[in-house]
């Protein structure tokens, strides 16, 4: 008999919920670590990692020792691992839910099993209406109330099931070139919800136009990546990778390429929008031209520039494409001029090894001047500065600054916004740094007017220059905590206080409509990397998609004008 393989991503979950049985186990924190670092690796393999077991190579990815692959191989054989089947028989599996409410985590959902006999999140939550939570020792009403709030929130948890643009984007611009490459292929684009740059993508679109059809089908359907085909025919193909991305591919005749690739650019709210505007003047618009309705005539256009000035549009970028008042700008002509990531001239928010960053000082700087950058804060995490460092890491990076040509380093800092509002640095030592962000890092789950009043204190801080990821939220974990909006750009725009587009992937906070909003009021915007790693500060482009969703132009950016301006509070 043979088995299908298992995915990357099943192999990756049966190890997520064996860490997670075990430590409701009780066994030792290192064990469950192993498991779940192999499940990250596993998860973002580009290649079958069952097939790599069956073949003895697992163990050259990093983090997949011996251990691992033999489970990996037991897995492939067998569908199902025995360690995992002994826990199974000795802990409840509804406590892997109950351990992902906020503060609890795998010592207290073991309590709460072993001494309330709670096993699932409805166990869970009968017992904290019953104030039986607080009898249990370490739990007091605090941990109860907020069990409550989580599980009878309105909106509880985020996860959509949509991969995030910052995983999607490489893999698709790395696709489009080795399919732009191949012999077959006249022109290739990527279309759909990453050409538009969304937050998060449900499936890929490519679409391309050939010599010869066929061929560059099956050469798709057969490329490293590919996993599984789940649909094939002449004029497309639909595949998904080993890391659980799914690609559709359109070929068309080249005479409709800007037809087809604006249709399925979408988003269907601006094709709706556009189709409609189209039909009140006697056109309709379909992926294979544009029929004028009282003559019968169609017409096609090569190009999405062709087709959008038939129209009587200006070409409108893809980012804007979601029915948010591109089409009546696109027809008046009054689009923006969006930001391009050539007009960013810094970096004001990164991190060092001084605190949780992965390289050192030198790194980082080497990296943002390979990058073209002409200047960069470094904002370590002022609770790791304690005790003399961050007196340390200004020599260091002054030394640092002179000693490197094109690009000025600067002495930043990354403050908590404590739960009083306050900040984990004194005034006198914030007055030296050259660059401050605050940011929210604890209490979520407070009130929105806790919240906002911590936002706003900050704010008007003097020495406060940036608010970091506004509204907290991590895309698919984590919903972004309650805040009065306006207020808080009311504040910003008065006092000059930037708000952040973190540019990590699964931050982009600001959100599009937020940062449009904020900017709109006049509120200068930050892009940054918020890196930790050397490769990190690539999420720089990540947070320029994402302001360009935003409508925003270099002049709305600050670190888009030179060092000198920003210092001068523009
Ligand atoms: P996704 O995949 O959910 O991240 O978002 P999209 O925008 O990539 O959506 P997808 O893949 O379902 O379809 C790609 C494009 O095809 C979409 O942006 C616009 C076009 N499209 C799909 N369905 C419709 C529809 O019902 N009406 C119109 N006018 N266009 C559609
Ligand atoms: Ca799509
Ligand atoms: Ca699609
Ligand atoms: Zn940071």
């Amino acid at each position: 008999m043979t088995r299908a393989l298992p995915k990357n991503s099943e192999l990756a979950d049966t190890f997520d919920l064996l860490a997670d049985l075990l430590e409701l186990d009780g066994a030792d924190a290192f064990r469950s670590t192993a498991y779940r670092r192999a499940a990250e690796r596993i998860r973002e393999s580009p290649v079958s990692v069952a097939e790599l077991a069956l073949e003895g190579k697992a163990t050259r990815l990093n983090g997949i020792g011996g251990t691992i692959e033999r489970k990996i191989v037991e897995l492939a054989d067998t569908g199902d691992l025995e360690a995992l089947a002994k826990l199974r028989a000795r802990v409840p599996e509804g406590l892997v839910e109950v351990m992902q409410v906020p503060g609890l985590g795998p010592k207290t959902t073991r309590k709460l099993w072993r001494e309330l006999g709670v096993t699932s999140t409805a166990d869970l939550r009968a017992a904290a209406e019953a104030g039986r939570l607080r009898g249990v020792p370490g739990l007091g009403i605090k941990t109860e109330e907020r069990v409550l709030t989580h599980l009878t929130r309105r909106v509880p948890r985020v996860s959509t099931g949509r991969a995030l643009l910052g995983r999607a984007l490489p893999f698709v611009e790395e696709l489009v070139a080795e399919l732009r490459a191949h012999p077959a292929a006249v022109a290739v684009s990527e279309a759909g919800s990453v050409r538009r740059r969304a937050e998060t993508v449900r499936d890929l679109d490519v679409i391309a136009t050939a010599h010869d059809a066929v061929d560059l089908i099956e050469h798709f359907t057969a490329m490293r990546w590919v996993a599984e085909v789940i649909a094939k025919g002449g004029t497309k193909a639909t595949a998904a990778s080993h890391d659980g991305l799914r690609v559709d591919l359109r070929v068309v005749p080249p005479e409709c390429f800007g037809n087809l690739l604006q249709h399925f650019t979408g988003s269907a709210a601006h094709n709706i929008a556009l189709r409609e505007d189209a039909v009140r003047r006697g056109l309709s618009v379909s992926e294979y031209g544009v029929v004028t309705v009282a003559s019968g005539e169609t017409v096609t256009h090569a190009t999405e520039e062709e087709l959008y000035t038939y129209l009587g549009y200006a070409w409108i970028p893809p980012e804007l494409r979601e029915d948010a008042g591109e089409l009546d700008a696109a027809r008046d002509r009054t689009l923006p001029t969006l930001v391009e990531a050539g007009d960013l001239r810094g970096d004001l928010h990164m991190h060092t090894d001084w605190s949780d960053g992965k390289a050192s000082l030198e790194q980082m700087v080497a990296a943002a001047r390979g990058r073209g950058l002409s200047y960069v804060a470094i904002c370590d995490h002022a609770r790791q500065l304690r005790d003399g460092r961050l007196e340390r890491q200004t020599e260091e990076i002054e030394r640092i600054d002179s000693g490197v040509r094109g690009i000025e380093v600067l002495c930043g800092v990354e403050v908590d916004i404590r739960a009083d509002g306050t900040l984990d640095m004194d005034d006198e030592l914030l007055a030296g740094r050259d660059w401050v962000v605050a940011s929210v890092h604890s209490g979520f789950h407070d009130s929105r007017d806790t919240l906002t009043r911590r936002i706003l204190e900050a704010i008007d801080n003097p020495h406060v220059d940036c608010i970091g990821h506004p509204t907290g939220r991590k895309i698919n974990r984590r919903a972004p905590y309650y805040l009065d909006f306006e207020p808080i750009l009311e504040r910003a725009a008065e006092t000059g206080t930037a708000l952040e587009i973190n540019g990590q992937p699964d931050r982009l906070d600001l959100r599009d409509t937020h940062a449009r909003l904020a900017a709109e009021a006049g509120v200068p915007i930050l892009l940054s990397s918020d890196a930790h790693s050397t490769a990190a500060l690539a999420y720089l482009d990540l947070a320029v998609s994402q302001a360009r969703r935003a409508w925003l132009t270099a002049a709305q950016i600050v670190n888009a004008r030179p060092w000198a301006k920003v210092r001068a509070k523009w």
